[in-house]
């Protein structure tokens, strides 16, 4: 089972998407094992985003990361990280297939609505940065029987 961190995006709290984003991780068969909301401050913006500090859009995605608030999580299933990233789409919500979170819910790159890691390593990171292990629930599901073949 792999971890992954995904994260509805200020502009997605605003919209009132958190309850769309979370049904779709959910029906998907994912298990939500962290959730909280909370307000980024610019340093954690800046070590979430530390990979894109040389570019030009960095300090506007910073301002727009600390916006508001957002909601966090820890999403768990088989290949979690490459599954989620297929549910959230494209990170240009115009070039993101319909279907998709981003394709269905966006329009433009500067407000894509969900964050979503995009390797285990940033997974890793991520959940580091948002989450104490106490944070994070291991538990069973009944249904998962359902949901895995094995
Ligand atoms: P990702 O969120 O799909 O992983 P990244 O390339 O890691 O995409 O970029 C991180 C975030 O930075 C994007 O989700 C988006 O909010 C923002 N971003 C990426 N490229 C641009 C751009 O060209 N202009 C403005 N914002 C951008
Ligand atoms: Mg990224």
């Amino acid at each position: 089972m792999e971890r992954t961190f995904v994260m509805v995006k200020p502009d997605g709290v605003q919209r009132g998407l958190v309850g769309e984003i979370i049904s779709r991780l959910e029906r998907k068969g994912l298990k939500i094992v962290a959730i909280k909301m909370l307000k980024i401050t610019e340093e954690m913006a800046k070590r979430h985003y530390e990979e894109h500090k040389s570019k030009q859009f960095f300090s506007s995605l910073v301002s727009y990361i600390t916006s508001g608030p957002v909601v966090a999580m820890v999403v768990e299933g088989n290949n979690a990280v490459k599954v989620v990233r297929k549910l959230v789409g494209a990170t240009n919500p115009s070039e993101a297939e319909p279907g998709t979170i981003r394709g269905d819910f966006g329009l433009d790159v500067g407000r894509n609505v969900v964050h979503a890691s995009d390797s285990l390593a940033s997974a890793e990171r991520e959940i580091g940065l948002f989450f104490t292990p106490d944070e994070i629930l291991s538990y069973e599901r009944e249904v998962d029987r359902w949901i895995y073949e094995r």
